[in-house]
């Protein structure tokens, strides 16, 4: 899980696990012990029975793995290529009477997209640095490479910056529902970007506006347009000044057209620019329901460009695909439906008549804060939630936006939003097992005697022994034949 490119069984006996031993490159070698001990107790000696390397061919992120009664090999195009193979040999390891094996048979992989990614809203609720690094095993257990943080929002912003300090001075410390807030310091996001780096996940950064900006009105009033309260269907009303605490969206903006804004807005990406080494900065540009269009408009254009002078690609939701003069190569985030409005698809299609491409989330499949079943306590319901983890998987990329085909898709994310979710445990029971639908989509080939719902539903049953065994709390949905 996701399904390989291609998998050949070799009829051979199975290896054995007990007093094995592994040799060749350190880092999947520690991975890979690590893994072996927890699933099994089994602790990998030193030695040459399961050999792993990185040698520089096929495409980036591939390996192959052949098994054999006698020895194990894994050799990854890249270094990559080589922790994905040590993440299947994981999945592969099943008891056999008294002992752990691995079945006899020769895998090759590789990806169908480059950006494969995972996004925690960190504003809504705070979640700390060791909840994020617990995501980020989990994410890149299932080949996922990108994590998105979606680091502010009108509850709080939640990263320290030294050339607006007010930020976390005065606007971190609430969350939704009275919770408490909380932000990264600058070490501190440094630390989950390496920890993400050493698990092959590259962190896209994301500060949300000009909407979803009333947090920053508490640290810099001068620049926060007066919230807009009539645009709000759900959740409790803001105070200009005041934290807020509610789940209500679209009643807030940055004032547009001021030098204040503009150079709030340089001074927040050029130093989100040199704390990330990642190629992607996420502006936002969703829900502004109470900017005027045309200042929107100018806001994303210039916004676009000011992170395109600062040598990185910017990505923002869908509606920024509005604006005519967006900087080419701005990568749009569809959240759409799996069958859009015309508006969506016409804002998606933008991006790619720009030289952009898309990250593909659409909200009805893969929105894992949408409620997995009706009594869940967690959860949302507004993009045609409850939604199954069937509906998650049961979706192609390439079908969704028309003109909008393989090339134009750099890749699929998963977002889990956290109005309802506050701990560790709350993500497990929204994310799995559906989390693992959106990396077969990213993953897998689109076609073959695997990729059908039916195989999909058992190896996700498959997985619950190994999940468990790595403290991952999933719900035991009933649509899952789960191994004992
Ligand atoms: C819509 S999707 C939002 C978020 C909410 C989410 C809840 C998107 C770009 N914006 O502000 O948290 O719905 O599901």
């Amino acid at each position: 899980m996701p399904f390989p490119a291609d998998v050949a069984r070799t009829g051979d006996a199975p290896f054995a696990l007990d007093g094995a031993t592994v040799r060749g490159d350190p880092d999947a070698a520690e991975h890979l012990r690590a893994l072996v001990r927890t699933r099994t107790g089994v602790d990998l000696g030193t030695g040459g029975g399961i050999a792993l390397t990185v040698d520089g061919a096929g495409p980036a992120e591939s390996y192959r793995l052949e098994v054999s009664a006698t020895g194990i090999r894994i050799a990854g195009a890249d270094a990559a290529g080589l922790f994905y193979g040590v993440q299947t040999l994981g999945q592969l390891v099943h008891r056999d009477g008294d002992a752990w094996v691995v079945p006899s048979l020769r895998i090759f992989d590789a990806p169908r997209f480059a950006y494969r990614g995972v996004m925690l809203d960190v504003a809504r609720h705070f979640h700390d640095v060791a909840t994020v690094r617990a995501y980020i095993d989990r994410a890149a257990s299932l080949k996922l490479n990108v994590l998105h943080l979606h680091l502010s929002d009108d509850q709080g912003w939640r990263l320290e910056l030294r050339s607006r300090p007010e930020l976390t001075a005065k606007a971190s410390a609430t969350a939704v529902d009275g919770a408490a807030g909380g932000f990264y310091a600058q070490d501190e996001y440094q630390q989950i970007v390496a920890y993400a780096a050493s698990r092959h996940m590259t962190v896209v950064p994301e500060f949300d506006m000009p909407g979803h900006t009333h947090a920053v009105g508490l640290a810099y009033p001068e620049i926060a347009a007066a919230p807009v309260v009539e645009v709000i269907t759900e959740g409790s009303v803001p105070v200009a000044g005041e934290p807020y605490t509610g789940i209500g969206v679209g009643f807030s903006s940055l004032r547009i057209g001021d030098e204040a804004t503009d150079a709030f807005v340089r001074d927040v990406y050029t130093e989100l620019a040199e704390l990330t080494p990642g190629p992607w900065l996420h502006f936002g540009g969703d829900e502004s329901l109470g900017t005027d269009p045309e200042d929107f408009a100018r806001f994303v254009a210039q916004t676009s460009a000011v992170i395109t002078a600062l040598g990185k690609t910017p990505v923002a939701w869908h509606e920024a695909g509005a604006a005519a003069d967006l900087a080419p190569g701005t990568i749009g985030q569809f959240w759409g439906f799996v069958s859009p409005t015309d508006a969506a698809a016409r804002h998606a299609r933008a991006f790619a008549e720009r030289g952009g491409r898309l990250v593909l989330s659409p909200a009805d499949a893969v929105y894992l804060d949408m409620k997995p079943t009706a009594d869940s306590p967690l959860g949302l319901t507004w993009a045609n939630g409850p939604t199954s983890l069937a509906r998650a998987y049961g979706w192609e990329p390439t079908g969704v936006v028309e003109g909008i085909g393989e090339e134009a898709i750099l890749g699929v994310e998963a977002p889990l939003w956290t109005e309802t979710v506050a701990t560790l445990e709350d993500i497990d029971a929204l994310a799995f097992p559906r989390i693992a639908a959106a990396a077969e989509i990213a993953w897998s080939p689109a076609s073959g005697a695997e990729r059908s719902w039916e195989s999909f539903r058992g190896r996700v049953g498959g997985l619950g022994p190994l999940w468990t065994t790595l403290g991952i709390r999933f719900p035991a949905l009933e649509e899952v034949p789960w191994t004992a």
